[in-house]
């Protein structure tokens, strides 16, 4: 039986991705890397400096600059990245996420965070759900991350569950390579073709609700 969700942040609690794309995209700019709808959506739940190095990589310049510039590179996207969320609101909530956590709340199920976002509990306290979760697991003290499995190990963890019983939700393909790795149900939520590996399918937020999940359960 399930009994807890781990829940990606970014595009699945609310879509930060759009301030990530405009950010890093001013930084690609800057160094001559050409932005591409591939190069965007590969950059989907991947920590800050994998990101960059994807973008490096992407250009032909991954041997161009020293590992301190690449964290000056970082540093100053995350400034620009801090600045364009710090507006965020409740109102920023994805549709129908506010009504599944609180439901998710009202029937005992608990519920934590496995996002690769060292800005998550800012993010989260933004929007006023700080309090809706167990725990955030601070992705700072993690080896490896997603698709690695152990940052949806670890939200587990948080929640006392053994992994069969944690529905982890996720938008990236990343995300649900590791929920499957950690031997979690995985819940992804976008474009089928790109999340095929999921076990469960919804096209967007609004659909997730506890009926339509154990529907599909079945
Ligand atoms: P930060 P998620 C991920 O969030 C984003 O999808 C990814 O684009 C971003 O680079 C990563 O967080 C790190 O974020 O720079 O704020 O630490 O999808 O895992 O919630
Ligand atoms: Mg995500």
């Amino acid at each position: 039986d399930i009994k807890g969700f781990a829940f990606d942040l970014d595009g699945v609690i609310t879509d930060t991705a759009k301030f990530h794309t405009v950010a890093w995209r001013h930084l690609a700019e800057q160094l001559q890397v050409t932005w591409t709808p591939e190069l965007q959506e590969s950059l989907k739940g991947i920590d800050r400096m994998g990101s960059l190095e994807m973008i490096l990589q992407a250009g032909g310049k991954e041997n161009a600059y020293t590992q301190a510039e690449k964290e000056g590179f970082a540093a100053w996207k995350n400034e620009h990245y801090v600045e364009l969320i710090s507006d965020l609101t409740p109102d920023d909530i994805l549709p129908g996420i506010a009504a599944f956590i609180q439901e998710l709340n009202d029937k005992g199920y608990r519920a934590s965070v496995a996002s690769a976002s060292k800005n998550a509990p800012f993010i989260l306290d933004r929007l006023g759900l700080t309090d809706s979760f167990v725990g955030i697991v601070d992705p700072a003290t993690l080896h490896a991350g997603k698709p690695d499995p152990e940052i949806f190990v670890r939200a587990a963890e948080i929640l006392n569950l053994p992994p069969e019983q944690v529905i982890g939700l996720e938008d990236a393909a990343a995300g649900i390579a590791s929920i499957n790795g950690a031997g979690e149900v995985s819940l992804g939520i976008g474009d089928a073709t790109v999340l095929a590996a999921a076990d469960l399918n919804f096209a967007n937020t609004a659909e997730v609700t506890l009926a339509n999940i154990a529907a599909k359960l079945d």
